[in-house]
């Protein structure tokens, strides 16, 4: 796939208030973040979790950090262990806290301490339904979304499910960082389409940050 834009300099794009989107920010991190996805996938691999409801997800999920995201009959919950393999998540690899921080300063979120990151992989079909990301006990912390491998579109509404949708198409490199008044707006990812990127072959990862537990 040819990326036009492959070589320029980051560029941003607001979205809405307290959002931004950092066009090609992890571009050059990119082959250094697909490795460690791998590493961490080898000690805890993507699963396709189910819904409280028990519908089972398309995107298949692993998480790293010292609190991971996950499901079971109770609800969502961030937990300190994967319960696929009854021990801690991988610790977060350097790069990924690097450029989470770098990120969210880039977009004028000083001092980001994450503590878990959701690791999502959407194969042709996969799709995240609108909802928001309201399961953090402090919502002053914003959430810093990388896009890596096959494009795809992303829904940002607002505070309602209901309220109108802008539709973006994220690329490789991409990175929304959203807090403030927009922190806890509905997003979704809509069904990828076909295709092959030469770092990701058929699928797209997508790195999701969040401060999930108390700050130290
Ligand atoms: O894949 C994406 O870009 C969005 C992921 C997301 O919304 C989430 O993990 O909560």
């Amino acid at each position: 796939m040819l990326d036009l834009f492959a070589d320029s300099q980051p560029w941003q794009e607001p979205l809405a208030p307290g959002a931004v989107i950092l066009r090609r920010f992890a571009f050059r991190a990119a082959p250094q973040l697909v490795q460690e996805i791998e590493t961490v996938a080898h000690c805890s691999p993507f699963r396709q979790m189910i819904t409280p409801g028990g519908y089972t997800m398309s995107v298949a999920m692993t998480n790293c950090g010292r609190l991971g995201w996950t499901t079971d009959s109770r609800g969502y919950l961030y937990s300190p262990v994967d319960p696929l393999t009854g021990l801690a998540w991988p610790d977060f690899p350097p790069s990924f806290l690097r450029l989470s921080q770098q990120a969210a300063t880039a977009a004028g979120y000083a001092d980001y301490q994450p503590d878990a990151c959701l690791i999502n992989r959407y194969v042709p079909g996969a799709k995240l339904s609108l909802h928001q990301d309201k399961d953090e006990p402090d919502l002053r912390a914003p959430i810093v979304s990388v896009s890596l491998g096959l494009p795809a579109v992303f829904q940002f509404g607002g505070l309602k499910r209901s309220d109108p949708l802008t539709r973006i198409l994220l690329e490789h490199g991409d990175v929304v960082v959203w807090g403030g008044e927009s922190r806890l707006f509905y997003h979704g990812i809509q069904p990828l389409k076909a295709g092959f990127h030469p770092m990701t072959a058929d699928c797209r990862y997508n790195l999701t940050f969040r401060q999930a537990g108390k700050k130290e």
